[in-house]
């Protein structure tokens, strides 16, 4: 391997990332400028051999279900953003929520992650109890732990939610530079986003935190979002790449370069070696599912239950009527990669062990 100019060579910063030394700005600022293939394999070898060391070789399976693709909320890369007329909506009953979460549990799922848009609905003031609601009937009929993605919300919904049987909560950042967030989610805060969750650890959940790849952000911008993701502390971080999505300002938008994707994956194993890092099928689909695993990811999301009328995010019908979306389509390719699925048992002992951790660190 090539040394750099000042010295520093790749072999010796994944050593040292090996080691369990945090990495600065310099040196992830290193990982995330290469290109050539065998640096690129030297880094995901780098990350497995990480991912080994904490998770072994299991995978988590999250099911999604997507039950309201309504949104106040007009961010510039989002299908679902209130002003885009060519956007599909729908809201899914309380029963049809279950019924879905029941194929999900049925199928092998470890957890129902359960996402909206910035609904009215269930923004306005009795929607919430109604949301409170659905994830205890949810957490009921499968027995499975629940993550909420319901947006930005504030501590006394996050206690409801919480208090409903909610295990987790995830609400990405997108970019932790300022100026860039500002123009990707208009008239959000800043602040708000990244400090709900804090607020949110603090009432006992685990917590979820992401960017985006391919928005338009600066190699220093990477640098700067994972600094602050590690700041942030959350239990699980992911990247996703920008799909362009039509009817939005950024519909023309080059879409996202996948191989960079894949190295921030393999940089975040090195940054949160003990964590969940989540290979989406909601960017590449299941053709995108190897790559994702093999540059260090341990959970596969978005796993989405056929025929049920049910949308992803960035890639709202890829795979999912044609059950490529399915735990029994996703488990050989685990294999491919010598991982294996994870029994609940073992997801179980991971959550329990980071629970206990929160309270130790929280000293009650
Ligand atoms: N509405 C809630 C929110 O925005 O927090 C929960 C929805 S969550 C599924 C939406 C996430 O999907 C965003 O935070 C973003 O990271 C991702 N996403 C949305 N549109 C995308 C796109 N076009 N390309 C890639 N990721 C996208
Ligand atoms: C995913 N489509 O996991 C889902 C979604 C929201 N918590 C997750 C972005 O890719
Ligand atoms: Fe709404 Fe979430 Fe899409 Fe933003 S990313 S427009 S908040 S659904």
């Amino acid at each position: 391997m090539h040394s750099d100019v000042n010295g520093t060579s790749l072999e010796t910063i994944l050593d040292k990332a090996e080691s369990g030394a945090s990495l600065d700005a310099i040196e992830i600022s290193r990982i995330l400028s290469i290109d050539r293939f065998e640096e690129k394999a030297a880094l995901f070898a780098a990350a497995r051999r990480i991912r080994t060391k904490h998770t072994g070789n299991k995978v988590f399976l999250y099911g999604f279900l997507y039950l309201s693709t309504y949104c106040r909320n007009n961010c510039s890369f989002c299908f679902y953003r209130a002003s885009n007329s060519i956007s599909v909506r729908y809201r899914k009953s309380q029963a049809e929520i279950v019924d879905a979460a029941r194929l999900l549990a049925d199928s092998g799922v470890h957890l129902i992650d359960l996402t909206m848009g910035e609904d009215p609905v269930y923004f306005d003031e009795e929607g919430f109890e109604h949301l409170a609601e659905i994830v205890e009937s949810v957490t009921a009929a499968t027995e499975l732990p629940v993550m909420i993605s319901p947006g930005l919300v504030g501590d006394e919904i996050l206690g409801m939610l919480k208090d409903s049987g909610a295990l987790w909560y995830a609400c990405y950042q997108e970019t932790h530079n300022r100026s860039l967030f500002e123009e990707i989610r208009p008239g959000q805060d800043f602040d708000l986003r990244r400090d709900v969750k804090t607020s949110a650890r603090r009432l006992g959940l685990l917590t979820e935190d992401g960017i985006l790849s391919g928005i338009g952000e600066s190699r220093a911008d990477m640098v700067l979002s994972l600094q602050a993701m590690r700041t942030l502390d959350t239990d699980q971080v992911r990247v996703m790449s920008f799909v362009p999505q039509k009817g939005t300002p950024l519909s023309a938008h080059p879409p996202a370069d996948p191989g960079e994707e894949l190295k921030i994956i393999a940089t975040m194993r090195l940054l949160f070696p003990d964590r969940l890092i989540p290979a989406s099928l909601d960017i590449g689909g299941l053709e995108g599912l190897q790559d994702r695993l093999n540059a260090g990811a341990n959970v596969v999301t978005s796993l989405v239950p056929p025929g049920e009328g049910l949308a992803g995010v960035a890639q709202r019908n890829l795979d999912i009527d044609n059950a490529r979306r399915t735990v029994a389509i996703v488990e050989p390719v685990i294999r491919e990669c010598g991982l294996t699925s994870a029994s609940k048992a073992e997801y179980g002992s991971w959550v329990d062990a980071r629970l206990e951790g929160m309270k130790a660190e929280s000293g009650c």
